[in-house]
């Protein structure tokens, strides 16, 4: 199972196809989004092509098998032009004995993380910056924004399959990897 995990595209049709491309390109298996899907919001620029119209047409595909968490900047009638669930606060996964929290990052956040256990992975957007670090023994990761990346980062996501965490720009190069041990 290959996920991409992807966050922060804020209505940039530009930036949203190149991330359907590499979804396609990359075989993934679901695409999992961390809010801000649609609106630019107002502490952002308009981001590249800002259609979020034709964004909503396109993390509708079918084979993509979208699934989603709420942003800040998402609203209540987003879940009406989206086919795919994105309005709870958070989702879990599990992996092996590990428990994976996705959420957007403005309700849980690595300062303000839901019960963990010790190896188990955070992984939210919001603030455009892909990071990876430790924190009381819970792996805390950011994909990056996909369409607005903030202090220097590139416009990036994420993708994971077999324990493996990968961060790519929009090209599809690798910038960034950290591997779960058994
Ligand atoms: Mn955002």
């Amino acid at each position: 199972m290959k996920y991409i995990i992807a966050s922060d595209i804020h209505g940039s049709a530009h930036w949203c196809r190149k991330l359907v491309e590499n979804f396609k390109r990359e075989g993934a298996d679901r695409l999992l989004l961390l809010g801000d899907l649609l609106y630019h919001g107002p502490r952002n620029p308009l981001p590249q092509e800002y259609d979020p119209m034709a964004v909503a047409a396109m993390l509708n595909e079918p084979e993509l098998y979208s699934m989603g968490v709420r942003g800040n900047c998402d609203a209540e009638i987003d879940q009406v032009v989206l086919s795919f669930p994105m309005f709870c606060d958070y989702a879990l996964l599990a992996y092996g004995k590990r428990s994976i929290v996705l959420s957007h990052g403005h309700i849980f956040s690595p300062e303000s993380l839901p019960p963990m256990k010790k190896g188990d992975v955070f992984i939210s957007g919001h603030i455009h910056v892909p990071v990876c670090y430790e924190k009381d023994g819970v792996l805390c990761l950011n994909p990056g924004s996909v369409s607005i990346p903030k202090e220097d980062s590139v416009n990036s996501y994420l993708s994971f399959e077999d324990g493996l965490f990968q961060w790519k720009d929009m090209e599809g190069n690798v910038y960034k990897e950290y591997r779960l041990e058994d």
